[in-house]
């Protein structure tokens, strides 16, 4: 199968392992940077230089698959302190990983709090200095996020250190804030303590301002009240870039709420289609404010984040019913923010979706 030829500034593909390592070393020079999971990033043989992070969830469907960044011409690979990056003249992806351990608690701050506080003042630090001042989307990941320590949940720690991240950054707190996801992970080590990367994030930064979508049945995550937490969550509903000449649509991690409530406990089907029911409603929004292309539903790629891995099968049923037989997923174990989320789901419109044959793609985008 071969694509329309387009000069894209961004492209994002989820390819299968075996899919990357078909690919020659000229693009993977060209990639930005890349997300996998579980143990694939082994399997991998990634170039030193390539951002990447692997997020250590499990995958819940067969093929292993990576997610890629790819911009419009050769990206400069670099670093700055701990964020490992690569960018061109439109954008910039990037990848931290901290280990909350570093973080001293004789303050009136916790440790992973101090940490999200240290990684997002330093992705703000990289993208003033190098002038990519706007984040489209940003992927947080976040070990045993449900956990209690410090009389909080580390999710409601989180959120304050991202928060007093944005704002000592000089950053707006509402309105004009990224699109975002936030997952949690088991850490294998003592949950009071997790030992050993903590936290993993990775970023696109670039040079326009994305428009930002709320969804008007949920409240905005920025305007929660205080029972989720004395700072809100610092994110959008999702972002809409124009790149070059194409739009791209960042949804963000979505779930079962409405309003600021969670809906239908315990019961993953009713979640999963309420879920949908959001998406649709942030997709109708951004289509409103795009001039000439309009995504659907089937468009879009979907990362979908299940809490209990035995939830898998009613949970694509549900997506295939609602999106079609083209529905485009990889499923993974995660820990939702919420205690009583069973599921979340991000997408992604404007990246390209898994091609079999794409050498040939790939081939004839490099001759043109
Ligand atoms: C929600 O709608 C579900 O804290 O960055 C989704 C996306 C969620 C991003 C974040 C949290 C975040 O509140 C949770």
């Amino acid at each position: 199968m071969i694509c329309p030829i387009r000069k894209d500034y961004l492209k994002g593909m989820n390819l299968s392992i075996s899919e990357y390592l078909h690919q020659s070393e000229q693009w993977e020079k060209k990639l930005l940077g890349i997300q996998c999971y579980a143990d694939d990033l082994f399997r991998m043989n990634a170039e030193l230089t390539v951002p990447k992070i692997c997020v250590p969830m499990e995958r819940l469907d067969e093929n292993s698959i990576c997610a890629v960044w790819q911009g419009s011409d050769s990206p400069k690979a670099d670093q700055y302190e701990a964020i490992n990056y690569r960018y061109d003249n439109n954008l910039l992806f990037g990848v931290i990983t901290l280990s909350e351990t570093m973080f001293d608690t004789n303050t009136d701050k916790t440790p992973i709090q101090l940490a999200t506080e240290c990684a997002y003042s330093q992705i703000f630090s990289l993208i003033d200095k190098l002038s990519f001042p706007y984040l489209f989307r940003i992927w947080n990941y976040i070990a045993d996020i449900n956990y209690q320590s410090f009389g909080l949940e580390r999710y409601v720690q989180f959120n304050l250190g991202r928060q007093d991240a944005f704002i000592s950054h000089g950053r707006d707190v509402v309105g004009n804030v990224p699109a975002a996801c936030a997952l949690g992970f088991e850490s294998l080590s003592d949950k009071a303590i997790p030992n050993k990367d903590s936290l993993m994030i990775s970023f696109l930064a670039g040079r326009v301002e994305p428009q930002c979508i709320e969804n008007h049945r949920q409240i905005s995550a920025y305007q929660y009240p205080q029972q989720y937490g004395l700072r809100s969550p610092t994110f959008s509903r999702a972002s809409l870039v124009r790149v070059g000449l194409d739009d791209v649509l960042f949804i963000s991690g979505t779930a079962s709420i409405v309003g600021h409530t969670t809906l239908h406990a315990g019961d993953v089907i009713a979640q999963t289609r309420e879920t949908m029911e959001n998406i649709k409603i942030i997709l109708a929004e951004a289509n409103q404010r795009m001039s000439h292309t309009k995504f659907e539903l089937s468009d879009l790629s979907y990362t979908v984040y299940i809490r209990h891995r035995e939830d898998i099968e009613n949970i694509r049923n549900e997506l295939t019913f609602c999106i079609g037989d083209k529905l485009k997923a990889i499923y993974l174990q995660a820990n939702v923010c919420r205690k009583d989320l069973l599921l979340e789901i991000e997408a992604t419109a404007g990246h390209m979706p898994t091609y079999i044959d794409s050498h040939q793609f790939f081939d004839s985008q490099r001759t043109n």
